[in-house]
C-alpha cells in the first residue's frame, strides 16, 4: 500500500483508457468514426460482452439485474455501501464514441489504476453500465438506471415495445442479459458520473472540466395524427384532412413556443413518419415525436400546456384525429452540493479550469440523485457536437476527466 501522500499524485493511464474507448467503438462501428449500438441489439450485446470481459479481467464481481443493468464491484476492506460510478454503452443510431462509453470506461480505468497501485479502499467500488439510457429504440430514456433506483417500474419496462416492434424483456433474453439480480435494492454511498458535455459551453469558454449541478426536465410525447389520404391534385384545399400539414404545424409551433419562452426552453421534433409518404397523396396519417426540456419544472409544464392547447385547436380546425402517448417525463434534478463542490475542488487542485453548469442532456446519474449524494463531471465536446458521428473529445481532455473521477472516487471511498 503506497504512502498516503502518494495517492493524491495517483493518475490514470490515459493511453489504456483511449485504447478501451477505441475497442468499444469497434462494436457497432459506423461510417465517420461513429457508433450505432441501439439498446439490446446485437451491437449492444457485443459491447456488453466486451465490457463485462474487462470487468472480470480487473477482478471485479459482475452481476446482471432483471433489466439488464451490469454492475462490477471491486471489494473494499469493509462490506459497506459502495462508491459507484458508471454510465451507458447503448447509443443513438448516429452516435459518437464517447457518449456514455467514457463514463463506463473511465470507471474501469479508475479500478485498473487502483489495482496497479495496490490501493485498497475501505468502501467497495462499483462500476456500472445501465440498460437503454438513450431511450431511442425503447422509451423512455434512462430506463435501466430508472428501474435500478426505483424511479421506473420493472414489469412495465420489460413489457415495453420498441420502435421496431420488439418486446424489451424478450430482447434481453435474446441477447443473454436477462439477469436474475433484483432491482430497486442497490443503494450506493454516492454516485459520480463522467460524461462528455455534448454542448458548446466548455469549449467556447476554454474550460477543461465542469462540475455539473443538475439535469433539466425532459418531456417526450408521441403524436398520432389521423386524417384522410386523398389525391394531391383533385382535392380542394378546404376539403383536406391533411396529416402531413398538421404534423408540420405542430413542429413549427413547438419551435415558436421555445423561442418565445427563451431561457433554457428547447423543443425538438426528431421523428416524423407520414403514411403513405408519397408525392401525390395527401398524408392520411402522421406519427411524430416532440422533445421539450427546461431547467424549471413550472416552465416545462407551461410549454407542455401551450403545445397541448395548440394541438387541440389545430386538430379541430383541420378535421383530423390526434392521439398522443407520453414517451418520457422526468422533472429537473439538482445534484448534491457537497459532491458538486468536491468535483470543483479536485478539478482545480489538479490544475484544471473548472466551472459549474447544469446538464441539458439526461443522464443515468439523475436517477441516483434522490437516493444518494450524486454529481457529474463534464469534459468538453468539440464544436459542441453530440448524437452525431462527429462527436469528439481530445485524449488529454478525456484523461483530465478520468483523473478527476479517480480522485473523487478515492476521496469518497475512505482509502
Ligand atoms: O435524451 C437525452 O438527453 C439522453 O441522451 N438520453
Ligand atoms: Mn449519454
Ligand atoms: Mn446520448
Amino acid at each position: 500500500m503506497p504512502e498516503v501522500n502518494t495517492i493524491s499524485e495517483l493518475r490514470i493511464n490515459g493511453g489504456r483508457l483511449c485504447r478501451r474507448i477505441e475497442a468499444l467503438a469497434a462494436t457497432g462501428a459506423i461510417e465517420g468514426d461513429g457508433v450505432c449500438r441501439l439498446a439490446l441489439t446485437d451491437e449492444d450485446r457485443k459491447g456488453r460482452d466486451l465490457v463485462c470481459g474487462w470487468m472480470k479481467q480487473l477482478g471485479m464481481r459482475v452481476s446482471v439485474d432483471r433489466i439488464g443493468n451490469v454492475v462490477g464491484v471491486r471489494g473494499g476492506l469493509e462490506d459497506v455501501a459502495p462508491v459507484m460510478t458508471g454510465s451507458h454503452i447503448d447509443s443513438v443510431a448516429t452516435g459518437g464514441r464517447y457518449d456514455g462509453a467514457l463514463g463506463v470506461l473511465a470507471g474501469l480505468e479508475v479500478i485498473a489504476s487502483l489495482n496497479d497501485a495496490g490501493v485498497n479502499t475501505r468502501r467497495p467500488l462499483a462500476v456500472a453500465f445501465f440498460t437503454n439510457e438513450e431511450g431511442v429504440r425503447f422509451a423512455p430514456d434512462m430506463m435501466g438506471s430508472g428501474v435500478h433506483q426505483g424511479a421506473l417500474d420493472l414489469e412495465e419496462m420489460l413489457a415495453s415495445r420498441s420502435i421496431d416492434g420488439k418486446i424489451l424483456g424478450e430482447e434481453l433474453k435474446r441477447i443473454g442479459y436477462a439477469g436474475a439480480t433484483g432491482v430497486n435494492r442497490f443503494r450506493a454511498h454516492c454516485f459520480i458520473e463522467l460524461h462528455v458535455e455534448q454542448g458548446p459551453v466548455l469549449e467556447r469558454e476554454a474550460i477543461g472540466v465542469a462540475a455539473v449541478t443538475g439535469v433539466q426536465g425532459i418531456s417526450w410525447t408521441e403524436y398520432r395524427i389521423d386524417g384522410t389520404a386523398n389525391h394531391a391534385g383533385t382535392t380542394p384545399m378546404h376539403l383536406r384532412q391533411d396529416a402531413g400539414y398538421v404534423a408540420a404545424a405542430i413542429a413549427v409551433e413547438a419551435r415558436r413556443i421555445a423561442i418565445e419562452m427563451g431561457g433554457s426552453q428547447v423543443a425538438t421534433v426528431g421523428a416524423v413518419e407520414l403514411v403513405p409518404n408519397l408525392v401525390n397523396v395527401i398524408a392520411g396519417q402522421a406519427l411524430m415525436t416532440v422533445d421539450l426540456r427546461n431547467m424549471e419544472e413550472a416552465l416545462l409544464q407551461g410549454a407542455e400546456q401551450r403545445l397541448a392547447d395548440f394541438v387541440n385547436q389545430i386538430g379541430a380546425r383541420e378535421g383530423v384525429e390526434i392521439s398522443q402517448r407520453k414517451l418520457a417525463r422526468f422533472e429537473p434534478v439538482a445534484f448534491d452540493d457537497a459532491m458538486v463542490a468536491l468535483v470543483e475542488e479536485i478539478a482545480t487542485s489538479l490544475g484544471f479550469s473548472c466551472r459549474r453548469m447544469p446538464s441539458g442532456a439526461g443522464h443515468d446519474a439523475q436517477m441516483f440523485a434522490p437516493n444518494c449524494p450524486t454529481a457529474m463531471i463534464f469534459v468538453p465536446s468539440k464544436d459542441g457536437i453530440s448524437h452525431n458521428v462527429a462527436e469528439y473529445t481530445a485524449p488529454q481532455e478525456l484523461e483530465a476527466g478520468a483523473n478527476v473521477l479517480l480522485q473523487v472516487v478515492l476521496n469518497k471511498s475512505d482509502y
